[in-house]
């Protein structure tokens, strides 16, 4: 019954796409289904220009989709076995609610990533439940999605909501209803001999857990066949990208690529932070970004020492370097990019001396980005590079033990090596950075050195610097893919940028 690949579950490609397609009978809903209106996310009928028939947001399937629902079942399946808690499952995941900022304006809507991985459902307050199906194996599952119902009235003022119908045809699953009718199938719920996987820890929704999931909550909570966590399970399957998210990365990371690169040669000296942040959001933008991803760091001088410093209110005098840590998202996936260099377009020699240490070990850490290995032990080698650069460039005294250089390392490189990178900036969080890295992993290699005014301890002529270098890897069999390898580092490439300009 099952694809005899090993790599059916896990590491998929598009090949298992086809496979799942024949394993399971995916198909497609009917192009000629999709109502002729406005849904509540661009479809491909009213915005051919972002997505192919079939497609549920830029770039993913019905069928991409489809076949997380069955990974994660399968996962389930596998744990399942392991608590000994049967083969009758339910899986709630709740959608973001609305936010807003004052009375009656939201803020710009996020979807919950890991509701969004699952369905590709872009609206608020909706849930997704999957059902496995009654002495079945729990891969045999039916995909529920409850929406907002359409409403004239509201409409006039938020847009269109795609409805049920809209919901089906748009992202597949096999029915739809409102959020309201989420009550009739709640009593199956209580059923002993159902398991029930749901995040109650921290609900996203809090009104939507408090209105519809609590009292059951509650009442598993007195039951033999307790409510199982879920989040880990999504985030399992998060970690290792498809092709099509791979090539979704790639976009993000050339777009906030060429948004720096047009940032980094605007040769304005002295120059406002904000300017900087501004040029560097309108690029991004410009070029087809939805948002940035993160409030980005532009930090002037001595204040790139503060690591998450976003005021970006300040003014960068000439001879000074800017620190600037931004990325977009595009199509529901980040990139995340630093690069630090003098507003004036000339390195001093001590700002040179600094970058290149740090560029060097970047560059070493780039080099282990192999499968086998893991961020931690990455993050060893960054400390261990960083020791040796400190030493040579007289940072630390003469004669240190290895102990106290360990040390010293830690202190100017507060942070780590880098994180995992998807649809969220620090993204699967739960995951170890002990795991070994496997294909289609995509991580940040950030290492960085600060050296704060006020440090009495460092040579003058290093304090007030702090520099950070950071791109964006996909791990392959091969060589790593550097998402973010059209923004340049070396320092001739810089030079080059700013003599030239854009
Ligand atoms: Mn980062």
């Amino acid at each position: 019954m099952w694809c005899p690949s090993p790599k059916f579950l896990l590491g998929c490609t598009t090949d298992c796409l086809s496979c799942v397609r024949r394993r399971f009978s995916v198909k497609p809903k009917q192009l000629l289904n999709y109502p002729k209106r406005y849904l509540g996310q661009p479809s491909p009928f009213t915005h051919p220009q972002c997505l192919k028939p079939g497609e549920v947001t830029p770039g993913l399937s019905q069928t991409e989709y489809a076949l997380r629902r069955y990974k994660l079942m399968s996962l389930i399946q596998k744990e399942s076995e392991v608590l000994g808690c049967g083969t009758d499952h339910a899986v709630i995941i709740l959608s973001n609610p609305t936010l807003y900022m004052t009375s009656d304006i939201p803020f710009p809507f996020h979807q919950n990533n890991d509701f969004l991985y699952l369905c590709g459902f872009l609206e608020p307050d909706s849930i997704l439940l999957l059902q496995s199906q009654s002495r079945q194996s729990s891969l045999s599952h039916t995909a529920k999605l409850y929406v907002p119902r359409r409403d004239p009235g509201r409409e006039l003022w938020d847009g269109p909501r795609s409805g049920t119908d809209g919901a089906v045809s748009l992202t597949g699953v096999d029915e739809a209803f409102t959020t309201e009718e989420f009550k009739h199938v709640l009593p199956r719920l209580y059923d002993e001999g159902v398991t029930v996987w749901y995040d109650c820890t921290t609900p996203v929704h809090p009104a939507l857990h408090t209105s519809s999931l609590q009292p059951l909550v509650e009442f598993r909570s007195r039951s033999k066949n307790r409510i199982r966590s879920l989040r880990h399970l999504v985030q399992q399957l998060r970690l290792v990208k498809s092709q099509a998210e791979v090539e979704l990365m790639k976009k993000a990371g050339y777009i906030s690529s060429q948004a720096f690169i047009e940032t980094m040669s605007c040769r304005k000296a002295p120059v406002e932070e904000a300017f900087l942040y501004a040029k560097f959001d309108f690029e991004c933008r410009a070029r087809g970004a939805d948002i940035l991803a993160y409030p980005p760091v532009v930090a002037g001088g001595n204040r790139a020492n503060t690591l998450h410093y976003v005021k970006n209110n300040q003014i960068i005098k000439s001879g000074e370097m800017v620190l600037l840590d931004g990325g977009c998202e595009a199509s529901c996936y980040v990139s995340d990019i630093t690069r630090t260099w003098p507003v004036n377009g000339r390195f001093t020699a001590p700002q040179e001396a600094l970058y290149q240490a740090v560029l060097d070990v970047q560059k070493s850490c780039l080099r282990l980005c192999y499968p086998g290995t893991s961020l931690e032990n990455i993050y060893s080698h960054m400390l261990a590079m960083i020791a040796r650069k400190l030493k040579d460039l007289k940072i630390v005294p003469r004669g240190c033990s290895d102990s106290q250089l360990f040390k010293a390392a830690r202190t100017y490189c507060p942070h780590h090596v880098g994180h995992y990178l998807g649809m969220d900036v620090h993204d699967t969080p739960g995951v170890s950075r002990s795991v070994p890295l496997q294909p289609g992993m995509v991580i940040t290699v950030e290492p960085g050195i600060y050296i704060p005014e006020d440090d009495t301890e460092a040579p003058e002529q290093y304090r007030g610097i702090g520099i950070r270098i950071e791109d964006d890897v996909v791990i392959t069999e091969q060589s790593p893919l550097i998402l973010s390898a059209d923004c340049p580092k070396e320092i001739y490439e810089m030079q080059q940028l700013f003599s030239t300009g854009s």
